[in-house]
């Protein structure tokens, strides 16, 4: 290796401005140049934001996040200076209300995973749907994930996965503890980054440390009497899961907020409701008490499932009263 060689890798950790850069086998422990963070700021418009950033122009807390595809040299034998960043193909980022600052979480994700467990805790299809919306506005194909196949299903949890998988999603049923699907998981996963995102508990650690073993993350206890799950995980990181998959395991990410998401981009995100928008008879239609509306009366023939159509109403109302 030469000294100063200008190398490529890519960010797996980061921490309080130490980055661990993958590269040829090897992890790098690296620093950022001191003028990076400046030199960040003025390409971060040249590179394609994730629409949300885009949308309300908020500047990005963190120059360099997990996922980041990095250009740095050696300084020492094992350690190293980030100098040069490369633009982001998509990111999952944060909002923080305290500093009015957007973080990313993690960087250049091919596919979300929405994890969500059948039982203990009890999926739930709102909230699912509000993870499904996140993932659209965000540029990342989902795939949902039901979790804790080994649990009994209850009717209603059910008919709810056959209607995702009927608007089009792709649904994977698997069981963490006890092997069913991971396979299946694994090979969809081949040559692609993605990031696992769901509530706490649902098995999102457990869903990793089954696609890799040996990989060891440290799994919590579900909450006897809440059912709520506690956050166990609470930084971002890229595990490898083979030659080119790489998979991120992130903070509870219970509030994927979907600040900045705008109406429209909240109704488009439901891919069977998306064929009616631009059919109503006003053109503004807000799908609510509008006569004449191609979503409402979708919905009134059954081809839209209710519940479906109720969740994108009540999201975009919220929307509407954030602006
Ligand atoms: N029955 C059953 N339990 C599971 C399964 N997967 C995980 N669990 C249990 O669910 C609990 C939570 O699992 P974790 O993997 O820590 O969940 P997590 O989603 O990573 O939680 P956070 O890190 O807090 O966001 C643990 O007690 C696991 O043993 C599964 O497939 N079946
Ligand atoms: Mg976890
Ligand atoms: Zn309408």
């Amino acid at each position: 290796m030469k000294a100063g060689e200008r190398l490529q890798g890519i960010v797996i950790r980061a921490s309080a401005g130490n980055y661990t850069v993958f590269h040829q086998g090897h992890e790098v422990l690296c620093t950022l140049r001191g003028n990076l963070k400046k030199d960040l700021i003025m390409t971060e418009s040249a590179s394609r934001a994730p629409r949300v950033v885009q949308a309300k122009r908020k500047r990005l807390t963190n120059p360099v996040a997990v996922g980041d595809t990095v250009w740095f040299h050696f300084t020492t034998a094992h350690q190293g200076v980030i100098t040069e960043v490369e633009p982001r193909r998509s990111a999952v980022v944060r909002f923080i209300p305290r500093t009015k600052e957007v973080q990313v979480i993690v960087a250049n994700i091919d596919l979300l995973l929405v994890v969500f467990s059948v039982l203990e805790p009890r999926l739930d299809p709102w909230q699912l749907d509000r993870f499904l919306v996140a993932a659209y506005a965000n540029g990342l194909t989902p795939i949902i994930v039901a979790n804790k196949c080994d649990l009994p299903i209850e009717p209603q949890t059910e008919q709810c996965l056959q209607v995702y998988a009927q608007c089009g999603y792709e649904v994977i049923r698997v069981s963490a503890t006890r092997g069913d699907n991971i396979d299946r998981l694994r090979e969809r996963l081949r040559g692609q980054i993605a990031a696992v995102c769901g509530p706490s508990g649902v098995g999102k650690s457990s869903i990793l440390n089954a696609l890799q073993p040996g990989l060891g993350l440290k799994v919590g206890q579900v909450g006897e009497t809440t059912h709520k799950g506690r956050h166990t995980t609470t930084l971002a990181q890229l595990f490898r899961l083979g030659e080119d998959s790489w998979i991120a395991d992130t903070p509870g990410m219970r509030n994927f907020e979907l600040w900045a998401v705008d109406a429209e981009t909240i109704w488009e995100a439901f891919p069977e409701i998306r064929p009616y928008l631009g059919e109503c008879r006003f053109p503004d239609c807000q799908h609510d008490t509008e006569p004449d509306c191609a979503v409402k009366e979708a919905v009134a023939q059954g081809i839209i499932d209710r519940r479906r159509y109720e969740s994108a109403l009540a999201m975009a109302k919220q929307a509407q009263g954030e602006d």
